[in-house]
């Protein structure tokens, strides 16, 4: 075999699974140390139409993250953002509940008229990705729609309404994803889960049910993991009983569900080789079923971005050689 062939059967590539905020967050650090060997499967279930423009916040929202760019405030859009754009709407009497940022818009208008042309979402994040300098390969879930619809005891709302307009107030009584059975995984995200330098693949601490299960969601996405052969972890986005940030321990009481870690490894229903645990749920994890690994979870400084992107790839190689290549992820 020569030093190439060798070279290209290295087991080098990660796939990650993220939402916005949070997922990308981990993203970032799991950027840094793997550059192009990192394929961040993004959830576009939040996507919609607005004021005739089409928005992928998720998708933007790693892209902003991945590029340096995004605005750390808001944990959404740009930095040194302005809003004239927000302004003259509002004088203009238009809804301005979605706010979209005058450097922000310049991406959306893009999108839309790229859409329009043809172009698939794929292939228009690849192209922007590429010029804002980010290594790594941010693919949509898929390139057909599915739109994430809450049903609430106030009534059945699109995702943005229920998330943006009313703040998650009203009380979610079902999440159903909208067109999941007409989507198909692009031949981008079919191709990293087959490749076979393919490493492990990471779910980051995003939300499970408004950001992870659209992706697990897309017909034969979560076949395609499940056969990859290859460690499976989740990042847990539950810390000490709480969510960091955002709906999902309100999300999870209001479906019934315990807002734990253990709870999580239920909802992703035999699909983890491992869990990542924060520290202050350690106790709460004893007796599972798969392999846990328990480090510092919250990310508030780059350091801590860094080391948790570590400390997983350090624990998706542990359980690779315990449990032999060929064994793990065989579900
Ligand atoms: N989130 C908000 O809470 N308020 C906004 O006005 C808002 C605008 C917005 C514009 C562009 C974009 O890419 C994202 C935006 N988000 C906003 C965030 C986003 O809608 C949600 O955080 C995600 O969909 C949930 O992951």
């Amino acid at each position: 075999m020569t030093a190439t062939e060798k070279a290209d059967r290295k087991k080098t590539r990660i796939v990650a699974l993220c939402g916005g905020v949070g997922g990308a967050k981990l993203a970032l650090g799991l950027s840094r140390l793997l550059g192009s060997d990192l394929t961040v499967i993004v959830n576009t279930g939040d996507d919609f139409e607005h004021l005739g423009l089409q928005i992928s916040p998720d998708l933007d929202t790693v892209l902003y993250t991945l590029s340096g760019l995004a605005n750390r405030e808001l944990g959404w859009g740009r930095a040194d953002e302005s809003w004239n754009f927000m302004e003259v709407l509002r004088d203009l009497g238009s809804e301005t509940w979605f706010q979209l940022g005058d450097r922000d818009l310049a991406l959306h208008v893009q999108r839309t008229h790229q859409l329009k042309s043809g172009r698939s979402l794929t292939s228009f994040m690849a192209e922007v990705a590429n010029s804002f300098g980010i290594a790594a390969q941010i693919l949509p879930m898929t390139d057909d729609t599915m739109r994430t619809t809450v049903v609430t005891t106030d009534g059945v709302m699109p995702f943005q309404r229920y998330f943006v307009e009313r703040r998650c107030a009203p009380v979610v009584e079902k999440i159903v994803f909208d067109g999941a059975s007409g989507t198909k995984p692009t031949a981008q995200v079919t191709a990293a889960l087959n490749d076979p330098r393919l490493r492990a693949v990471v779910i980051c601490p995003s939300n499970p049910f408004l950001s992870i299960d659209p992706i697990l969601s897309v017909p034969g996405l979560r076949r395609l993991i499940e056969v990859a052969g290859v460690p499976v972890v989740a990042v847990s986005p539950i810390i000490g009983g709480k969510a960091v940030k955002g709906p999902t321990d309100k999300i999870m009481a209001e479906l019934g569900v315990p807002t734990t870690s253990r709870a999580i490894v239920e909802r992703y229903g035999g699909l983890l080789d491992g869990l990542v645990v924060d520290v202050a749920d350690g106790d709460e994890v004893a007796n599972l079923s798969i392999e846990t690994h328990i480090v510092p979870t919250l990310m508030k400084t780059e350091a801590d971005r860094d080391g948790l992107a570590r400390s997983v790839l350090d624990f998706v190689d542990r359980l690779s050689m315990a449990t032999g290549s060929r064994e793990v992820g065989c579900r």
